[in-house]
């Protein structure tokens, strides 16, 4: 089964642990109550889902600022990001910016994300064409209503979110099973050196989609990946 791993993050209390938790009874999530009673994820969540030939892990970052170190970490890794913003509290967006710019310094700049306008359940929340405009995301990128209460789009957020991975993927792969016995070669392609292809291999080779020969310094691309609809 090939891994995937997808990071859940935005500001403070706007619904990344419940997104995950709606996907997956079984998550963890490391959390303290504070003095208001309401509970804050201090280090991470993880859950897991099974979507047609993936294991999609879902990363949760905590919400609280100061705990930066611990996003960065939960961060760096991931193959695409669930972004959230929280619709019924514009006032959380300056903090949601701040979190989206230091996820994007440590991911590389095409790692597809898919944005949500959370809490649509709730009265006056804001459309995703207000949370765009409002927060100048690009034209181009998806931004899902959802309400992790109702189950709105929580489910389809991330099923669009895991097909977009596997379109990227799928034009790499190509490109592996053309130089399955030139690994040089697909250094040139790639414009990676020795060190970099060999980083680059071994993250392939963890994530199930490749099988490394290292005697004969060879690769095989693995088989049976599915579109999901
Ligand atoms: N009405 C409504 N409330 C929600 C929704 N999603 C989450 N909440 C509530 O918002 C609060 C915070 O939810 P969490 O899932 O813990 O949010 P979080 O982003 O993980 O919070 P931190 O990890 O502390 O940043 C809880 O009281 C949830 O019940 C939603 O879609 N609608
Ligand atoms: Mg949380």
């Amino acid at each position: 089964m090939k891994k995937i791993k997808i990071l859940v993050s935005g500001p403070l209390q706007s619904g990344k642990s419940s997104y995950i938790k709606a996907l997956d009874d079984n998550a963890l999530n490391v959390e303290a109550k504070g003095k208001d009673d309401k509970f804050y994820t201090v280090a991470m969540d993880l859950g897991s889902v099974k979507l047609n030939g993936f294991d999609v892990f879902l990363f949760g970052t905590p919400g609280l600022l100061r705990f930066s170190v611990m996003r960065n970490i939960c961060t760096s890794g991931s193959d695409g990001i669930v972004f959230l913003f929280d619709a019924a509290a514009p006032e959380k967006d300056d903090s949601a910016i701040m979190i989206l710019n230091s996820i994007r310094k440590i991911l590389p700049p095409n790692t597809p994300i898919v944005f949500l306008a959370n809490k649509q359940d709730i009265e006056g929340a804001r459309s995703p064409e207000i949370v765009r405009s409002q927060n100048y995301l690009p034209d181009d990128s998806r931004i899902f209503p959802t309400s992790t209460k109702t189950g709105l789009n929580i489910k389809e957020s991330l099923t669009h979110l895991v097909n977009h991975i596997y379109e990227e993927y799928s034009s790499l792969l190509q490109t592996l099973r053309t130089y399955e016995n030139d690994i040089p070669g697909l250094g040139k392609e790639l414009n990676k050196n020795f060190d970099e292809m060999r980083t680059f291999l071994n993250n392939l080779e963890i994530k199930r989609f490749i099988e490394v020969d290292r005697i004969n310094k060879t690769f095989k691309v693995r088989s049976g990946l599915k579109y999901l609809v």
